[in-house]
This record gives structure tokens, C-alpha cells and sequence, in this order.
């Protein structure tokens, strides 16, 4: 499954210049699909030679112009949110785009949970016990959303997080605060602070210079970079922010026919990572042979490893690690 984000914010800030930077103009309809660049991929195909690769994969939603509601039901529907920020052009005020989009968020969120709220009230009074605990979680989830805050800050256990989840409430969904810059990135300096302040993910990215740089060969494109003084490319920004926001890892398969990236949840036991690839490896899981990807390309394959003794068993309480390559043994 691709990994799933939603560019928000206010008009004018560079969603859409952003949304090609990223596609490299070759998104259609406001989405557009991106193969993470990723160097242990290509190290590994190198290694294995296998008949394809396959690169994990983003899906990447442009807000539509205008309708505010339409961004928010965008962002409901992605795994993550980039909210994007103005860092260049005339009197920028980028924290104020980013705190605008939240405050858009925060509304539709305080809408849906005063909706509830006023029906779980009517149901407490036939006296149905469950619902005191959701009435609870819903009051502070308002108190939180009037105050203009998101639930993501709110402290919420499973059972909490369980009375909210029919709500899709869009303010829990991970997000990344992304400035744009017309060059340095110097600019994006505010948003990268308070970023840190608050523990949210952050980007900076020249989304203009990047739909430019989208045109040339990756060579010329490092090398104007970084004579901007820019380390990496807004992709590569973009998908480490997303990733961090997500929660989310990488592991590889390297079989003959395909050697592939896989995303997937930090701390995901090995059947649910299993279950990344086929959805009935997660209950068929018998075990996974592991290794890293420096011991696959060194070895040359997986047979080669197993044959030296050099892979690793693991059962179903394994955690799979972000760079891990996994051979997953399932049952008939
Ligand atoms: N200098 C500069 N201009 C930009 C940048 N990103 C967008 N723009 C310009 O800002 C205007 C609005 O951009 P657009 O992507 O349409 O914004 P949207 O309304 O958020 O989708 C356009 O004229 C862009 O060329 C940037 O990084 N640097
Ligand atoms: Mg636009």
C-alpha cells in the first residue's frame, strides 16, 4: 500500500508548485503517485540482479483551490498531512499559514465532536453505561478543539482513541509542517523552531527551484542545490518527514524475481509486516529470516546467506527494523 498524503494550506503558499515539484509533473487530477528514492534499494538490486525493483510508493494529493472543506476531507483521508507554509514572496507569515490550516482542521474536528456529543448526551440519559466513558473523551476532546488545538496533543489512551476513531478526526492525523523558500533555506528558519517546539515534523523545501531541478539529470540537479546551499532534494525532505511523522519504516525484499522497499508501522510485529505484502501472510506466518541489507550485498543473495548460516530466525514477537531485509516463511 502506498503511503498516503494530503498538501494543505492556504492559497498561494505553493501546494500546487509543491505537488509537481514532488511528481515531477507527471501527476493528473490533484494526485500523483511517487517511487521513494531510497540508495539501499538500489545497492540491493545491484546486488541481486533481480527481474524488477520496486520502490515504495507515495501517493500525493494536491489541495483543490478554494473550499476549505475539500482540504480538510483530503487531509481526512491520507495517512499524513503536509501543510505547507510561505517562506518567500512579500511580507511571509508562515507560522500564521500553518496555524490557519489548523485552525480549519480544529472546526470541522470541534463540528463532528459537538454532533456526538449532543447524541451520546441523549443516550447517557437512557442510562447505556459505556457511553459515560465516551461522553468523557468527547467533552475533552471539545475543550481541546475550542481552545484551537489539536487532538493530537491531547493525551488519549487505547480506550479513548477507540470512542473517537468513527469520528475520523482529521486534527489526530500526523502532520508535517513544510516551508517553502524561494532559495536559502535560511527563510524557513521560523517554521523549522517551532516545529521543534512543538515535536512536530518539518521540512524545508524550494518548491519552485524543485520543479525546475525535476528537469534535469540528478547529477546537474545535487550540484545547483547545493550551490543554494540546499543538502538534499525536496523529495527526499518530503518523504524522511513523512516517514518520521508516520511512525513509519522500511524493510526490503530481495527475491530473483523482485526486490522490493516496503513501508510500514515502527514496532510492527513480523506477521502484521508480513501482511504488508499479502494480506493472508499476516495469519499464515510461520517465521521470517532476517538480514540488513550491507550483509545481503555483501553475500550476494539470500540462498548464499542461508547456506553460511548467516540468517537470522525470527518468530512472531520479532519487531521488524527499519533497513531489515526479510524473507517471510508462510504456511499453506
Ligand atoms: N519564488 C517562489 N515562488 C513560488 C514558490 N512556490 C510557489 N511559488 C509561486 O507562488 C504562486 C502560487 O503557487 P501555487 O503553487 O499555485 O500555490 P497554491 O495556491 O498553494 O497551489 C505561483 O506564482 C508560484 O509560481 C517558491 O518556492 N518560490
Ligand atoms: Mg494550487
Amino acid at each position: 500500500m502506498p503511503v498516503s498524503v494530503a498538501i494543505v494550506g492556504p492559497p498561494g503558499v505553493g501546494k500546487t508548485t509543491l505537488f509537481n515539484a514532488l511528481t515531477g509533473g507527471r501527476g493528473s487530477g490533484g494526485v500523483g503517485m511517487v517511487d521513494v528514492p531510497d540508495e539501499r534499494l538500489d545497492r540491493l538490486a545491484a546486488a541481486v540482479r533481480p527481474k524488477k525493483v520496486v520502490h515504495a510508493q507515495v501517493r500525493i494529493a494536491d489541495a483543490p483551490p478554494g473550499s476549505r472543506a475539500q482540504q480538510v476531507a483530503a487531509a481526512r483521508e491520507a495517512d499524513v498531512v503536509l501543510q505547507v507554509a510561505r517562506c518567500f514572496g512579500p511580507e511571509p507569515d508562515p507560522l500564521a499559514d500553518i496555524t490557519g490550516t489548523t485552525l480549519d482542521m480544529v472546526l470541522a474536528d470541534l463540528a463532528t465532536v459537538e454532533r456526538r456529543l449532543e447524541i451520546a448526551a441523549k443516550e447517557a440519559q437512557t442510562g447505556r453505561a459505556a457511553i459515560a466513558g465516551e461522553v468523557e473523551v468527547l467533552e475533552r476532546a471539545r475543550t481541546q478543539l475550542d481552545a484551537g488545538a489539536p487532538l493530537r496533543k491531547l493525551e488519549l489512551d487505547a480506550a479513548d482513541r477507540a470512542a473517537l476513531a468513527p469520528l475520523f478526526p482529521v486534527t489526530l492525523k500526523p502532520v508535517v509542517w513544510v516551508a517553502n523558500v524561494a532559495d536559502s533555506p535560511a527563510a524557513g528558519e521560523p517554521v523549522v523552531r517551532a516545529a521543534r517546539e512543538e515535536g512536530t515534523a518539518a521540512a524545508v523545501v524550494a518548491a519552485a527551484l524543485e520543479a525546475e531541478l525535476a528537469e534535469l539529470d540528478p547529477g546537474e540537479a545535487r550540484e545547483y542545490r547545493r550551490s543554494y546551499g540546499l543538502e538534499s532534494s525536496g523529495l527526499d525532505e518530503i518523504v524522511r518527514a513523512v516517514w518520521r511523522a508516520g511512525g513509519l519504516i522500511t524493510f526490503f525484499t530481495a527475491g530473483e524475481p523482485e526486490a522490493r522497499a516496503w513501508p510500514c508501522e515502527d514496532g510492527a510485529p513480523a506477521p502484521v509486516a508480513a501482511g504488508k505484502i499479502h494480506s493472508d501472510f499476516e495469519k499464515k506466518f510461520i517465521r521470517a529470516e532476517v538480514t540488513s541489507v550491507d550483509e545481503l550485498v555483501a553475500a550476494g543473495s539470500m540462498d548464499a546467506l542461508r547456506a553460511a548460516g548467516k540468517l537470522r530466525v525470527e518468530g512472531r514477537d520479532y519487531r521488524v527494523k527499519d533497513g531489515d531485509v526479510v524473507l517471510f516463511r508462510v504456511g499453506a
